[in-house]
């Protein structure tokens, strides 16, 4: 198989091993915290189709805090309603602020995926209404916070990477705990619910790499009930 794929030529064998990649058994992290490795490696070339059909519509940028800092990921959204962030506060936005016009509908094969991803990690009967998605390039991070814009926190949330690894940061119920620090390469994906929904966590720096399907960047969607 790696003769085969060398081959083939080191990117195209890349992404077959990726296509096949065999998710892993589901691992706790923490109390609510499941990481499913390589859950979604079948499906990277979809959810990169997802990517593209929504930033056609939808295009990335790079939103602004509450306090008026830019982020440095920059951002778009899919389904009934979206994050943002401006000078006026977090929230989610059933119109794209950007264009005023409705977020670009959840694709079903990304709906399906996470649903099925939160059934194997012990959360059945999760219905998403608002996708994230994250871009991260060389250098970006995300610092240490809580997601608590949702209305209700007995839903987890779900994330699921593609493209270059990253190192994620998880921390505990109080900011000043020392983080652990999780590797997520392209395809793990991770539920967070329970006692862990509202656990500090952040992204550190991306490192420079190039992966064959995305290049020098990382994707990152976060399925949510924020309704
Ligand atoms: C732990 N995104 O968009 S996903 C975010 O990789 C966000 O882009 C990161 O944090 C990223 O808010 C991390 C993992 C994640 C998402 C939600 C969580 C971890 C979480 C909610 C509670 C606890
Ligand atoms: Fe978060």
């Amino acid at each position: 198989m790696r003769s085969m794929s060398r081959q083939r030529g080191a990117v195209i064998g890349d992404l077959a091993d990726a296509a096949t990649a065999q998710p892993r058994a589901p691992e706790a992290l923490a109390d609510g915290a499941v990481v499913l490795r390589r859950f979604a490696s079948a499906h990277e070339q979809e959810l990169l189709e997802c990517v593209r059909l929504v930033t056609a519509a939808a295009p990335f940028r790079n939103m602004v805090t509450p306090g008026g800092c830019r982020m440095s990921v920059a951002m778009t959204n899919c389904g009934p309603v979206g994050w943002v962030t401006d000078r006026t506060g977090y929230r989610y936005d059933p119109l794209d602020p950007r264009t005023g016009r409705a977020w670009p509908p959840l694709p079903e094969s990304l709906r399906t995926l996470a649903v099925g991803a939160a059934q194997s990690a012990g959360f059945a009967g999760f219905v998403p209404d608002a996708c994230l998605i994250n871009r991260y390039e060389p250098g970006t991070r995300l610092s240490m916070h809580q997601d608590r814009n949702e209305r209700d926190f007995h839903a987890p949330v779900v994330s699921i990477s593609l493209g270059l690894p990253a190192t994620f940061l998880f921390g505990g119920q109080r900011r000043a705990e020392r983080p652990q620090r999780v590797r997520l390469v392209s395809g793990d994906v991770v539920a967070w619910g329970g006692k862990s929904r509202l656990a500090f966590h952040g992204v550190a720096p991306l490192d420079d790499g190039e992966h064959p399907l995305t290049g020098r960047c990382r994707f990152n969607f976060t399925l949510r009930a924020a309704l």
